[in-house]
């Protein structure tokens, strides 16, 4: 069984969010998510809307999603990879290059990312439109 790891806010889930976990579970049989917990994001400086109960609950409800588990630091990845025999870990391609370090344990593979949606851009659209 090939097993898959990605991470991520996955915040006001959207297309994009959708696009990345179907095409990281393409790449084997068993795809793990960790979804970056609320203090993490104030590390990343990212203010989420959604708490991560939220975060969690809905990465865990889509089909192409075999496990989650939370993302707490930076630095958990090659542990994670380690403890749950990830055989491919895997990240949109905004991330390229930034953990090839990780190359020694698993395969790194950076997907392409979904033009034109981001959660930024959508904040920015409610907020300028009112809705
Ligand atoms: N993504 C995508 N296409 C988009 C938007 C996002 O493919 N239009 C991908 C990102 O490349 C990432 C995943 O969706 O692989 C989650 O994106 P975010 O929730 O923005 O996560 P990020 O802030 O990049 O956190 O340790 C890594 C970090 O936790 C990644």
């Amino acid at each position: 069984m090939k097993k898959v790891i990605t991470y991520g806010t996955f915040d006001l889930f959207h297309l994009g969010h959708l696009e990345i976990l179907r095409r990281a579970k393409a790449l084997g049989d068993y795809l793990v998510v960790a979804v970056s917990t609320d203090e993490f994001n104030s590390v990343k400086g990212k203010r989420c809307v959604y708490p991560y109960e939220h975060r969690s609950s809905i990465v865990q409800a889509i089909k192409y999603v075999d496990q989650v588990i939370a993302e707490d630091s930076w630095e958990q990845k090659r542990s994670d990879i380690i403890n749950h025999k990830i055989d491919i870990f895997t990240m949109g391609d905004d991330w390229t290059g930034k953990f090839d370090d990780l190359a020694d344990i698993c395969e790194v593979i950076y997907l392409d990312r979904t033009k034109g949606i981001s959660t930024t851009d959508l904040k920015a659209n409610i907020t300028n439109n009112s809705y």
